[in-house]
């Protein structure tokens, strides 16, 4: 049992809504898709588990087969066995197994988890509350190694970066306050994981359950995130339902295709339906995806019309405004010295380490950064900051509280001064060539430096 004090003594409704368990797999090993299984009928209610829906995505594994259908015949919950005729992927898989469903509730849950003791039934009382609420477990860490159940933290909710990868960031302030403090409360969290969620069956439907059009792996957390929210739902973490999940190092299936230009596309396509001119940060990142054929998603953008939902600018402001991504902005991409014609690089992105500065590339990725409206430079969560006189210039966590973190760009002179020290950049000394110094402010072109895209309307 893993719940807080506060958890174990809550009390739910008696009539709960049912809800069916849609397990998708893909050459899943056997003690890890029944630990799942068993996990879910033990911990659970029976009265309160429609059935269990195990979609098998055209797995290779022979055990999955009929020793799998036999075993599962055994068991005190219905186990239905769906298959797949083609590998299609874990969105599509998803599809088939809730338009098989029965529940009024649909539980999505990979197929290597451990449902602990309580699980369901704070997940199921939220819905119950407010039907267009998506809720998540807590998701705790089972060791790939080990096995090992480990509690994870109920401080933590889900974003992503510019990259579009999700991503766990602490819970802010705001969240806190507005939950008065009480961590038996639910976190209204930006995204989500993706694998482990409840969420009614109507709303479901009337939401556009997920984007077809997306193959094997990734992107649809996100997609149904920014949905949600842009769409009138919310989506929130049960800070007293707990679920584990092995996570893995690595992945253990192929992805037809490649594993790159299947993420590329099932991003491009969340970014194109949803992010509006936001995307602009994924494509000047990753210059690479806009050369992906991302297929149709009229479909998705007449569904985001006849849903009424908000723009992506919306859900920054008042859903995510602690977001990797600025709301507003001066400029995007490589900041090029006129002097020199090199170009800042993050080296990586490595925090509390120098800013690096490199022949530009074009190429995106370590040379893109953000000056932004609240005039920080920043490359996603990194900033630049200088906390002494003559630099060194370090990228730290942006921490949105001005400070050693606030740039003034001169458009007319092309200095970026650094506020807090009154110096400007400037070009490397002759140490050391491959960092960016603090100077006096002279205006020498060695301390003019070029913002891409730079736009003073922002
Ligand atoms: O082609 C496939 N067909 C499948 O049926 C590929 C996968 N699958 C199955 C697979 O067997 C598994 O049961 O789909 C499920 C999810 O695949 P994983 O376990 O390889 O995904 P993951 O845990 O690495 O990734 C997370 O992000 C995914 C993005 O598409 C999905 O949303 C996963 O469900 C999601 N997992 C979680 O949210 C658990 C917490 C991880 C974190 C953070
Ligand atoms: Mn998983």
């Amino acid at each position: 049992d893993f719940r807080i004090e506060k958890c174990k003594t809550k009390v739910y409704p008696d009539e709960l809504p049912n809800t069916s368990v849609v397990i998708v797999f893909h050459n899943e090993a056997w003690s890890t898709l029944l630990r799942t299984v068993y996990s879910v009928i033990n911990r659970s209610p029976h009265y309160l588990l429609s059935e269990v829906i195990l979609v098998d995505d055209a797995s290779e594994r022979d055990f999955l087969k009929l020793t799998l259908e036999n075993y599962v015949k055994n068991l005190e919950v219905p186990v239905k066995i769906i298959r797949m005729e083609e590998r299609s992927g874990l969105i599509r898989a998803r599809l088939r197994g809730a338009a098989a469903s029965k529940g009024q509730v649909i539980t999505f849950l990979d197929a290597h988890c451990e449902c602990t003791v309580g699980w369901l039934e704070p997940l199921l009382a939220r819905i119950k509350e407010d039907r267009k609420t998506v809720v998540c477990p807590i998701i705790d860490v089972i060791s790939d190694d080990t096995f090992e159940y480990m509690a994870g933290s109920d401080m933590t909710y889900g974003g992503f970066n510019w990259k579009l990868n999700f991503r766990w960031y602490p819970v802010p302030q705001r969240e806190m306050d507005r939950r008065k403090g009480d961590r038996t409360l639910p976190v209204r969290t930006p995204t989500m994981a993706g694998g482990l969620f409840s969420i009614d069956r109507n709303y479901f439907e009337e939401i556009g359950t997920y984007d077809a059009g997306m193959d094997i792996w990734g992107g649809e957390n996100l997609e149904m995130s920014f949905r949600i929210w842009q769409c009138g739902g919310s989506l929130e973490i049960v800070t007293c339902s707990h679920v584990g999940h092995v996570f893995r190092k690595a992945t253990p299936y192929t992805f037809p295709g490649g594993t790159g230009h299947v993420i590329n596309k099932n991003n491009r396509r969340l970014a194109e339906v949803w992010m509006d001119e936001f995307k602009d940060f994924f494509y000047i990142i990753s210059p690479g995806v806009v050369k992906v054929d991302y297929g149709d998603v009229s479909v998705r953008k007449t569904l985001r019309e006849n849903l009424k939902c908000k723009p992506f600018s919306w859900y920054l402001e008042n859903i995510y405004p602690d977001s990797q991504i600025p709301r507003r902005y001066y400029s995007l991409g490589e900041i090029r010295n006129v002097e020199t014609n090199q170009c800042l690089d993050n080296m990586g992105r490595k925090e509390n380490e120098k800013v690096g500065i490199f022949n530009c590339h074009g190429m995106g990725g370590n040379q893109v950064f953000s000056y932004t409206a609240d005039k920080e430079i920043r490359t996603d969560d990194l900033c630049l900051d200088v906390s002494r006189l003559n630099g060194p210039v370090i990228m730290l966590k942006c921490h949105h509280m001005r400070g050693n973190q606030l740039w003034e760009y001169d458009a007319e002179r092309l200095t970026l001064r650094h506020v807090n020290s009154n110096q400007c950049l400037d070009e490397p000394s002759e140490e050391d060539k491959m960092v960016p110094t603090m100077q006096d402010c002279s205006g020498s072109r060695s301390q003019q430096w070029l913002l891409r895209n730079m736009t003073l309307g922002a």
